[in-house]
């Protein structure tokens, strides 16, 4: 397996890190493949949702990776990543991250890094995944829309750190654990909820695509997926969904 930033691919402004890191992946570009761009005119986050990639102010990163795993088994990929980005700001960084399941980062409660995987699979077996991260870095302001959900390190703790300052240790990081998530899952996962304050005994709310819930939450499946014991004691298994906290009535 190639280290992961090995080659590390660098372009200015570019529509979506994750949509170039895609084509590259089905001609043929090898695991460990990474791109950054300085911009992005149409950075994506889940289902379509745009990520405000202003130039310079933040790392914008896709990883090509290559698996070998049942695609079952990718959301401890997902997760490893959150734990890679959350180490490096508290410990390259000294900025206290928590993670929001599956893998938003926050910091003061408020998001500083979105994750993005997206996988291609043909018949039962992963062909490759993109691991796409953005981290904000060097935003004094956001957008009306973002003002009171995200931060960046300069808000957070006064520092203007610039992209490669943040993706050198990143990458170490997410070495270490995608090998991790690919050899021993379940160490993964244990990583993840150490780091993770909604991970456990933690009342949240849920919406996805076919519910709304409420409940308390209990850990995470071998799968990755967050496991939610509603008010009457029945236990579900939440594979996609926006988690927030619960409002206490
Ligand atoms: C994510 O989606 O959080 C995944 C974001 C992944 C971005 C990286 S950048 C490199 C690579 N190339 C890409 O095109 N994408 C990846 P989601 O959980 O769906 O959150 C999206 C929501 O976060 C938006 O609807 C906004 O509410 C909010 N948001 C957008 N830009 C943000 C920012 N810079 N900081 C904090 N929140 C943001």
């Amino acid at each position: 397996m190639k280290r992961l930033g090995s080659p590390l691919l660098r372009y200015q402004m570019v529509p979506s890190t994750n949509d170039l890191a895609r084509e590259m992946a089905l001609g043929g570009a090898e695991e460990g493949t990474a791109i950054t761009a300085r911009s992005q005119t149409a950075g994506r986050g889940r289902q379509g949702r745009h990520w405000e990639s202003p130039p310079d102010e933040g790392l914008y990163l896709s990883i090509i990776l290559r698996p070998q795993i049942e695609p079952a088994r990718s959301a401890s990929i997902t997760l490893a990543s959150a734990v890679a980005v959350a180490e490096t700001f508290i410990f390259d960084f000294h900025i206290q991250a928590d993670i929001k399941w599956p893998n938003d980062i926050l910091v003061s409660g408020r998001k500083i890094c979105g994750i993005l995987v997206e996988s291609a699979i043909e018949s039962d077996h992963i062909q490759f995944l993109i691991m796409g991260i953005g981290v904000n870095l060097a935003q004094s302001d956001f957008s009306k829309e973002l003002r009171d959900t995200a931060t960046s390190i300069l808000r957070e703790s006064g520092i203007k750190v610039t992209p490669d300052e943040f993706l050198a240790p990143l990458l170490v990081r997410l070495d270490y654990w995608y090998r991790t998530a690919v050899a021993l899952p379940a160490d993964a996962l244990q990583r993840w909820e150490e780091m993770s304050s909604f991970a456990r005994d933690c009342a949240v709310r849920i919406i996805s695509s076919d519910q709304e819930i409420e409940g308390k939450t209990c850990g995470l499946t071998d799968a990755g997926s967050l496991i939610v014991e509603l008010d009457n004691g029945e236990r579900r298994e939440i594979v996609s969904g926006e988690v927030s906290l619960r409002q206490r009535k």
